[in-house]
Order: C-alpha cells, then sequence, then structure tokens
C-alpha cells in the first residue's frame, strides 16, 4: 500500500486550499472542498473494506451511493491543511442506505466534513447528470466578489453581464455566466438544493453576501472559474465608482465567443 500523504488526490487538497488561503479568500474556516475520487487509485492507498467510522449525513444522496470524497473538515482552517492533512482532510464513501458516510481515512481528531456538505454533494448530483465528468466542487469567499455583493444587483444576467464586461476573457471561460442565490442561511439543506438546482444550469453560483461556489473537472478548472470570476469584480470594484470612459461592448463579447466557439448565455446580452 502506498502513503496516501504521497497520493496527488491529496496534494491537489493541500496546495489548493494553501493557494487560496494565501489569496484571502478563506479566512478562518471559511471555505471547503470536495472532490470525487476515482477508486481504482483510492485502492492504491487505502484498504476500501476498511471503515474508521460511520457518520450521517443528514439527507439522501442516491445516485453517489459508493462514490468515494476527499472533502474538507468542519471548523477547520484552509491555512492548516497543508501542515495536518490527515487532521483537516477526511475521505469518505457514501453508503447503500445513501444518508451514512463512512470514513475511510482522515478527521484524526474526531472531527467531520465540512458542515456544507449538502450544497457539496447535491451539487456533485446536479453536476454529474449534466456532466459527467465534474469532480470538484468548492465554495470560498473571495473579497472583491463579496464586495461586489453589496454594490450590485444580485440579478444574475446582470451580474453576470457586467463581470464579462470587466475582463475580455470572461465570456469565454463562463460562457454559462454565473448563477446568483439570495441571501440564505448556510449549512443547510435548504441552501443545499437551491445551490444544486442553479448547478443544473451553471457552474458558479453566488451566495449573496457570502461567498461562490464552483463545479469542474478538475481543481484547476474549478479554481480557474472561481479566480476568474474574483479577478473581474476585483477590476468592477476598482472602477465603479469613476466615471466610465471604454467598456467591452456585447458585439465584441458575440465575437469572443463565437471565435472561441463557446456556448453562451445570449439571453444575459442586451443585443
Ligand atoms: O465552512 O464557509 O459556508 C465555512 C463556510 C460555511
Ligand atoms: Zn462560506
Amino acid at each position: 500500500m502506498k502513503n496516501i500523504l504521497n497520493a496527488p488526490f491529496v496534494k491537489e487538497m493541500c496546495d489548493v486550499t494553501a493557494n487560496m488561503y494565501r489569496l484571502g479568500w478563506d479566512e478562518r474556516n471559511g471555505g471547503n472542498i470536495s472532490y470525487l475520487l476515482n477508486e481504482e487509485e483510492v485502492a492504491q492507498y487505502l484498504d476500501l473494506s476498511k471503515v474508521i467510522r460511520e457518520i450521517p449525513t443528514g439527507f439522501t444522496a442516491k445516485s453517489l451511493v459508493g462514490k468515494i470524497f476527499i472533502v474538507t473538515g468542519t471548523g477547520k482552517y484552509f491555512k492548516n491543511v497543508a501542515a495536518d492533512p490527515e487532521t483537516n482532510l477526511g475521505i469518505i464513501r457514501i453508503k447503500e442506505d445513501a444518508t451514512t458516510a463512512e470514513l475511510l481515512w482522515g478527521y484524526k481528531d474526531g472531527g467531520r466534513f465540512t458542515s456544507e456538505l449538502p450544497a457539496h454533494l447535491m451539487s456533485h448530483m446536479a453536476r454529474l447528470s449534466v456532466d459527467p465528468q465534474n469532480r470538484v466542487v468548492m465554495h470560498s469567499h473571495p473579497t472583491n466578489l463579496l464586495a461586489m455583493n453589496y454594490v450590485h444587483e444580485l440579478d444574475e444576467a446582470k451580474l453576470t453581464h457586467t463581470l464579462w464586461e470587466m475582463c475580455t476573457e470572461c465570456i469565454v471561460v463562463f460562457p454559462d455566466g454565473v448563477g446568483v442565490l439570495p441571501w440564505m442561511l448556510c449549512g443547510t439543506n435548504e441552501i443545499g438544493e437551491a445551490t444544486a438546482e442553479k448547478m443544473k444550469e451553471f457552474r458558479l453560483v453566488v451566495w449573496g453576501m457570502h461567498g461562490i461556489y464552483g463545479a469542474g473537472k478538475t481543481m484547476d478548472e474549478t479554481f480557474g472559474l472561481i479566480e476568474t470570476v474574483e479577478k473581474a469584480a476585483q477590476i468592477y470594484m476598482l472602477t465603479c465608482n469613476r466615471p466610465r470612459v471604454n467598456t467591452i461592448k456585447d458585439e465584441e463579447m458575440v465575437r469572443l465567443a463565437e471565435f472561441f466557439k463557446v456556448k453562451y448565455r445570449k439571453d444575459f446580452l442586451n443585443l
């Protein structure tokens, strides 16, 4: 059996959490990540017949039965993951009853998965139903995006349009736009269900005055989506209280989308 601390998926979790912490997006215990793993790959590092303990999830995830995820722990700080992955991360498998998580590794101090597990697993189910390659769900509190939530309308079409205008490549990176939920109580099945509903249509979902969820096939893709939105929000926050002299026009965004052959939300442009 290989040493799990050298597993690429553990290293990716360590690297991305450290990176997000350094960017200032994940203060204290802010943010959480879940990553769908390949069973054969995990079997090189863990005896999959050994369950450390069982943890109820509080919801049903039928289509995820048998699936294995590495997930950040509740109350844990992104800044500490790399130095002690076995305490700050856990590997869980969804049991046949679809409501219990079997702990296969991690949460060494007796901890458990993020309080946002409903939003994560429900989002995985929603994304997998439209994209069988989806593996990663990521939640974070990027600073400029959060600031923008207080001064910009929380309307999907208007928010997406403004973000697309802020950097030339935005419409190419997230042509599907950004879904938006109003302020809601976090950590609940309700916000999980609402997030998943949006995830059928969007890979990015803003939680009003809280943060953002991103989903993608790889850690890089998912991080890159959030990073691009945050960059656009930063440009917006740097310019929003100054006179606007130049802008990327809607016809120019159409040219970009057509040149890069992306399927974009035409209804979010004013053509
Ligand atoms: O887990 O970010 O939304 C900390 C959070 C909750
Ligand atoms: Zn949060």
